[in-house]
């Protein structure tokens, strides 16, 4: 490619081998309208990057993931006005662009990056850092040259939510990993992260009015190991690291069933008055809060309240599924009190979709975990306006095998290749419930059998990378054939960052 744009060629490209820029058919998610041009960009050892008054977080955090691999100083200048290089703006980007949209233009002179919020910004941060060559991904210095491919990208997502969920009950994972996710979420522009914080095998959040839920109940997990729980200290920290990233941490407590750490820890949550065994097995369905108990709802109120404090969110997940030892008359009136409760601390609540078949109150969410488009209980809310995340089990659940030989996961809502995780309509997939009442996707990780971040790695990617782009790509974009080259595209992206995924013979990996 001869075309410089105008700089001056840097010596480092002169004596570097020819290297094709990135094209823009290569970004995932695909952006809504993009446009090259015959100029390139290349970033020099002397850029700086221009990003006043609200933009200069996000300027900064630009800075931080440039400089590792170029080794430039890329100092941020936070006074308004054009600097040469890379220059964030909250102007000039057009009301048809949201909250999360942005426009990016490059020239031969400079990158230009504008939206209406900084969460836009921070959207075309994202699709920047893939336009630069692969190593710019590397946390070690790497040669040049940095060029980015001239031209005009316009965007902005299809779905507000867009989601990841995390497993830390069945094993836990302490905050460096979870950190570790939030940054590879924010890459596919991914801005909701549900923990599942609370299950049979384990409790992972301090929670001050009722101790022994982290120090008893979080004391183990699948398989008997040590388990964990994350201090309100750490916790904080993972929300405010995530809030940084523009993602939205949703704590999820699962009742009433999934419940056996909490009911091992007080005696007194128990309709017989005895704790059970800690649990370190994989069953689902056993265990119950006793929802005839005052005291339940006393302990439901201190946990809600605590995580609502902990939570700048509008959503607490209370969970609801496979609640099979409480019976349909007991679990109805129960979520209806846990919504409110919910209510009362200044909450909305998310459930699995099971909550259905309860009287759900305006506002709540149910999230579709089923492997078939048609639910009787979810139709008969939908018609009464409950909105709907979606995560089909046999299409977005990461925990599921790519195919037999997949040595991790699960496969009892069957095997989910990378092409069916991609190869479906978000919009158009409940029976009954209108595009207008989807509010998005979320991608699930149950840890039963994950125990390490190269087991996260290897579930979560590719297939992230598709639901991401279900959640924000327009359905316009849909396409298997690019996507797959697109996503093959990612590879030596993947590989720079030490990212162990699943190399899917149906993807022509770059
Ligand atoms: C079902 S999906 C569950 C989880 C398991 C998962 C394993 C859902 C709402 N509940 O408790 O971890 O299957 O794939």
């Amino acid at each position: 490619l001869a075309v410089c744009g105008g700089l001056a060629v840097t010596t480092d490209a002169a004596q570097a081998a020819p290297r094709q820029v990135v094209p823009y058919s290569h970004l995932v998610p695909a952006p809504v309208t993009a446009s090259q041009s015959g100029a390139t960009f290349t970033l020099g050892p002397a850029a700086r990057i221009s990003a006043a008054g609200a933009a200069a977080e996000v300027g900064q955090y630009l800075a931080s993931v440039l400089r590792p691999a170029t080794g430039y100083p890329l100092p941020v200048d936070t006074r308004s006005g054009h600097a040469a290089g890379i220059t964030l703006l909250l102007s000039g980007a057009g009301p048809e662009l949201g909250e999360e949209g942005y426009r990016l233009e490059v020239t031969g002179n400079g990158v230009t990056l504008r939206a209406n919020k900084p969460a836009g910004l921070f959207s075309g941060v994202q699709t920047l850092r893939q336009l630069f060559p692969a190593s710019i991904d590397s946390g070690k210095r790497q040669r040049g040259p940095w060029q980015v491919q001239g031209g005009t990208i316009s965007d902005a997502p299809r779905f507000a939510y867009r989601g990841a969920m995390l497993d830390v009950a069945r094993h836990f994972f302490g905050v460096d990993a979870v950190k570790r996710y939030i940054d590879q979420l924010a890459r596919y522009k991914v801005n909701t992260l549900h923990l599942h914080l609370t299950d049979d095998q384990g409790w992972r959040i301090a929670i001050n009015s009722w101790p022994k839920l982290a120090t008893y109940g979080g004391s183990t997990q699948v398989g008997g190991g040590k388990g964990g729980y994350y201090t309100q200290a750490q916790y904080r920290d993972l929300v405010a690291y995530a809030q940084s990233r523009f993602i939205t941490v949703i704590p999820e407590m699962d009742m009433p069933g999934h419940t056996n750490a909490a009911l091992a820890s007080y005696a007194e949550l128990n309709c017989n008055g005895v704790a059970p065994p800690l649990y370190t097995g994989t069953e689902v369905g056993f265990s119950s809060l006793c929802t005839g108990k005052d005291i339940t709802y006393k302990f439901l109120d201190d946990v809600i309240g605590e995580l609502a404090a902990l939570t700048p969110g509008p959503y607490i997940h209370i969970g609801g599924d496979e609640a099979h030892s409480t019976t349909d008359a007991d679990y109805k009136p129960f979520i209806a009190r846990v919504q409110q409760i919910v209510a009362a601390h200044g909450k909305k609540a998310l459930g699995w979709h099971d909550i259905s078949k309860a009287a759900l109150q305006p506002g709540t969410v149910g999230q579709f975990w089923g492997t078939g488009p048609t639910d009787a209980n979810v139709q008969a809310a939908a018609a009464k306006g409950t909105h709907y995340v979606l995560s089909p089990a046999n299409l977005a659940y990461l925990d599921m095998k790519y195919d037999a030989s997949t040595k991790l996961g699960q496969n009892w809502a069957g095997y989910i290749e990378v092409r069916d995780s991609y190869n479906w309509n978000p919009g158009g997939y409940l029976t009954g419930v209108n595009a207008s009442q989807v509010d998005g996707v979320e991608a699930p990780l149950w840890t039963e059998t994950i125990t390490s971040t190269a087991d996260i790695d290897y579930m979560v990617f590719p297939r992230l990378a598709g639901i991401a782009e279900l959640g924000w790509s327009p359905a316009s974009t849909h396409n298997w054939d690019q996507f797959k080259v697109r996503l093959g595209s990612q590879a030596p992206r993947w590989k720079a960052q030490g990212v162990n995924y699943y190399a899917s013979p149906q993807v022509p990996w770059a």
